[in-house]
């Protein structure tokens, strides 16, 4: 059973499939969360799943579980899965390899006839992008107990569309009580995001912890007027502050090396017009470390620096920290049963720290959790280029079935 190997070049077409579903002209993919393109992918993944055997289930956020029945149901599952969800300039592999993995090793198990002691179920989270509705990780946060339900159907993005009512547009406001699954582990096979795997020539990335995170939200409130009679003495410019304070966070994520990340990707400034003075402008900050210390450090620059700038300026500040989250270990048995599958198959290594954050750092809060990576192309996502090998696919699919039936048990 350990050389068990999954069916590459179906798991490749599925992908390939899959991402026809908002195919962007440069060779990316647009699924922003419960738009209906994400429906159109959601139900291609519980098509294939009905069509492989599996029950399906989904929660009040929407979450949906794909169930392979085992020997003893009482048994709680082993769990895998991800997100399905892209980024506005996506790719084919963040997220949907880890869903689509899962479904093939469900795939391999039953080609085989192998039946699992204990049930296994793959996961599909809502909106781990946290783009179109923030913050990140929105489903996986409320199956774990982070976000209040009633808070999330509330979001509402940058139309003032309610998540609550997208939600049952697209068709899955389900009924089970998020948080309700048995669950004994939780693996998730995921790109790299990086650069790391690929500069150092490595299949597989056994994923010991995810950094950090702290998002902010920042308001900057100045003055308009006219951009021609204005004396430069007299403005109170809120974009020229807002450009200091971006230039404050970037200085603070290279002061902090080799680790931090710091962030601005969003901005939105009023009125936008090309002859009247910026009177307010709201950012977005996102910063991560492995080192909470060191997270706690780049927060108290940022207030004090950007504080400094704003009384500078005759500018008035608001700024909230928007979502938080401690950098998150992995469960060391499952971590080394992720080892241990590379190892068996022969494949290059190396432990390694997610910077990006996934389902699996809320997962971690109530089931033992581990990740699988494999490299992405250039180490680049979150971009229409996002790239991998089918080899590395493959070897990231094999790992996870590895770990998921030394969990699950078989005959
Ligand atoms: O932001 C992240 O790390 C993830 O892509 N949501
Ligand atoms: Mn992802
Ligand atoms: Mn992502």
């Amino acid at each position: 059973m350990r050389n068990l190997t999954i069916e590459g070049q179906r798991l490749w077409a599925s992908l390939m499939e899959m991402a026809k579903i908002g195919a962007t002209p440069k060779g990316g993919v647009c699924r922003l969360a419960l738009t209906d393109l994400d429906r159109q992918g959601r139900n291609l993944f519980i098509e294939w799943c009905k069509a492989a055997g599996c029950s399906i289930s989904v929660d009040k956020v929407g979450n949906i579980f794909a169930r392979r029945p085992g020997r003893d149901n009482t048994k709680p599952a082993v769990m895998t899965g991800s997100h399905l969800d892209t980024q506005p300039t996506g790719g084919k592999f963040d997220g949907i390899f880890g869903v689509l993995a899962g479904l093939e090793i469900i795939r391999t198990l039953n080609d085989r006839g192998i039946e699992t002691d204990a049930p296994i179920e793959v996961a599909v989270w809502t909106n781990e992008e946290g783009s179109r509705f923030s913050p990140a990780m929105m489903g996986s946060g409320v199956y774990a107990g982070v976000f209040p339900i009633a808070e999330v159907l509330e979001k509402k993005d940058v139309d003032g569309k309610r998540f609550g009512e997208e939600l049952a547009r697209v068709g899955f406001a389900g009924s089970d009580e998020p948080g309700k699954r048995t669950v004994k582990a939780y693996f998730e096979a995921h790109i790299e995001q990086g650069p790391i795997l690929e500069a150092e020539d490595k299949t597989i990335g056994v994923v010991t912890a995810a950094q950090g995170q702290r998002w902010y939200e920042v308001t900057v409130t100045g003055q308009e007027a006219h951009a021609g009679p204005t004396p430069m003495p007299r403005r109170r410019d809120a974009l020229v502050g807002t450009a200091r304070m971006i230039e404050l966070v970037n200085r603070i994520g290279r002061e902090r090396p080799p680790y931090a990340c710091a962030t601005v990707g969003f901005i939105q400034s009023k009125p936008n017009s090309r002859n009247t003075i910026p009177g307010e402008v709201f950012f977005t900050v996102d910063f991560r470390h492995p080192d909470n210390d060191v997270l706690s450090g780049m927060d108290a620059a940022l207030r004090t620096g950007f504080a400094a700038i704003a009384a500078d300026s005759g500018l008035e500040l608001a700024v909230k920290e928007f979502w938080y989250f401690p950098p998150t270990p992995f469960e060391r048995r499952l971590v080394d049963a992720v080892r241990d599958g590379a190892a068996r198959h022969g494949y290059s290594h190396r432990d390694i720290v997610s910077g990006a954050g996934h389902d699996a750092v809320y997962m971690a809060k109530v089931a033992p959790t581990a990740m699988i990576f494999v490299p992405c192309v250039g180490g680049i996502s979150h971009n229409e280029i996002e790239d991998a090998k089918e080899s590395d696919i493959t070897a990231g699919a094999n790992v996870l079935l590895h770990a998921m039936l030394a969990e699950a048990g078989t005959a």
